[in-house]
């Protein structure tokens, strides 16, 4: 193979932050720089869990050596999940899968062409035996990858689990705190909803 063996992780102005020296318990993959612009929803949310994180350009077809380094390389390096962003014919996350025991998150990519149906469906449909938990398409399938990576550790830190729980409780509170830009009554304004 002439791809270098080693991930190359984004620029450092793009990488999450959040590691601080210690060892990273979370890979965020992606199969190109293009696919920051979304995957970046997973570093930060991972970040503002304080969950040490790596962030790293692997792709499938373009870099397959370092996509199998990486693999094989995860769990001995003290990785406990991996999510994984790819667009297209958006092979990364079953390849991952395929050479690693580690839980992998896949995130479908939109693309420009297909609004990433493609992708979607190529990390979706995995065959029975090698299983890739899919997330939704964009954005918030970055956002949801690392909350369900939280989720995952927090089985077994329950720091953690008090974090990701308020988290929960803030986002419950923020949205019943919502009122609508109208100047009807709202359902949500009855006395009987309050
Ligand atoms: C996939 O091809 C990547 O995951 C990306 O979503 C898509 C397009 O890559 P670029 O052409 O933008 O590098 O491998």
């Amino acid at each position: 193979m002439a791809d270098a063996p080693s991930p190359s992780p984004p620029a450092p102005s793009e990488r999450g932050r959040s590691t601080h020296g210690r060892t990273p318990v979370v890979g965020v993959v992606m199969g190109s720089r293009s696919d920051w612009a979304t995957m970046h929803r997973a570093a930060e949310l991972l970040a503002q869990f304080d969950v040490p994180h790596e962030c790293a350009i692997v792709s499938a077809h373009r870099t397959p050596g370092r996509l199998a380094s990486y693999a094989a390389s995860a769990a001995g390096r003290g990785l406990r999940v991996i999510v994984a962003g790819a667009g297209g014919a958006a092979h990364l996350p079953g390849m991952l899968a395929a050479q690693t025991h580690l839980p992998v998150l896949g995130v479908p990519v939109e693309s420009s062409i297909l609004r990433g149906v493609d992708s979607l469906l190529s990390i979706v449909q995995m065959p029975a035996g090698v299983p890739v938990g899919t997330l939704a398409i964009g954005p918030a399938g970055a956002a949801n990858a690392a909350l369900l990576a939280v989720s995952i550790l927090a089985l077994e830190d329950p720091p953690l689990r008090e974090r990701l729980v308020a988290f929960r409780a803030n986002q419950t509170d923020r949205v019943i705190g919502e009122r609508l830009e109208t100047e009807a009554a709202t359902w949500s304004d009855l006395p009987s909803q309050k």
